[in-house]
């Protein structure tokens, strides 16, 4: 299975652009979807895309050996649909489809429609345990793919969660990596004035995780935090991808808390995508 492995730093930073500038035109022309929540994931699904870590061929998206990303938060779809376009799954002219009638590009990931698509998202909490079940088939296949899932922090604080962590720490899952995309924020507050998930890292690592905290916004930290997850044997890792919810775009930035699922006004698009420098 290939890689994609682009080791020039300017090429990576041009495809942050372009995923940022996606999200913001596709969200904007369905006037709908949840632009904050995949701005805060490109650096991270940048590196898995395109900095050597997932092995995927969108020419044979079923293969049996590619590695799997699990986009847990599902109404991030927009970032997926993003990277998945930059890819090569489909034409990045099909972007603005997003949320039309008959558009396979659903408001939450659609695996039974879209290529690409590894689990079938939205409802929070399902992701981890999804990718447990993938991990899991690894080993019974005799396989040697590996497994990301990305959550939310908000979504991390379900039961769901905890109980699939617990379970991928005791059957040491070492072809299992989770991402917690730690943008401080949730729907309609911040996560520690909700549920404070607080102390993560030590919540994990009683779980049998081992787990590493980065600048979800550093490509640098974010290469070197999957290249850590990559040589570790014996359990399952966690990287916590401390980052912005809305990055990038300094209205949605702003006030992430009322920006929750809306796309940038129309009134505010040109400066949101000159911001990007898209
Ligand atoms: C089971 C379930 N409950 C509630 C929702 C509604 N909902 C959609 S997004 C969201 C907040 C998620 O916050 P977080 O996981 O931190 O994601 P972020 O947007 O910050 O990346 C909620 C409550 C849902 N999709 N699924
Ligand atoms: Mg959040």
């Amino acid at each position: 299975m290939p890689k994609a492995r682009t080791e020039d730093a300017a090429e990576l930073e041009r495809i942050t652009r372009t995923l940022r500038r996606d999200i913001v035109i596709a969200t904007s022309a369905a006037a709908s979807g949840h632009p904050s929540t995949s701005l805060s994931m490109v650096e991270v699904v940048s590196i898995l895309f395109f900095g050597g870590v997932l092995r995927y061929d969108p020419k044979d998206p079923h293969n049996r050996e590619r590695d799997r990303f699990i986009l847990s938060k599902g109404h991030g779809a927009p970032g997926l649909y993003a990277v998945l376009a930059e890819a090569g799954y489909f034409p990045a002219d099909d972007l603005t489809t997003l949320r039309r009638l008959g558009s396979p590009l659903e408001g939450h990931p659609n695996m039974c429609r879209l290529p690409g698509v590894e689990a079938s998202t939205g409802s929070l909490g399902q992701g981890l345990s999804v990718g447990i079940g993938h991990a899991l088939g690894a080993s019974i296949d005799e396989l040697d793919y590996r497994v990301y899932v990305m959550v939310g922090d908000g979504e991390s604080e379900q039961g769901q969660i905890w109980e699939a962590a617990m379970y991928a720490g005791n059957h040491s899952l070492d072809n299992l990596t989770l991402i917690i995309d730690r943008n401080g924020y949730q729907q309609t507050d911040s996560v520690k004035n909700i549920q404070s998930l607080d102390p993560l890292d030590k919540k994990l690592e009683a779980f049998g995780w081992a787990v590493r905290d980065i600048d979800g916004h550093s490509l640098d930290e974010v290469r070197a935090a999957f290249e850590w997850a990559q040589s570790i044997t014996g359990s399952p890792q966690a990287i916590i991808a401390n980052t912005v919810k809305g990055k990038g775009v300094s209205l949605l930035e702003s006030d992430p808390a009322k920006w929750h699922g809306k796309p940038v006004p129309e009134e505010d698009k040109d400066r949101a995508l000159e911001e990007i420098g898209a």
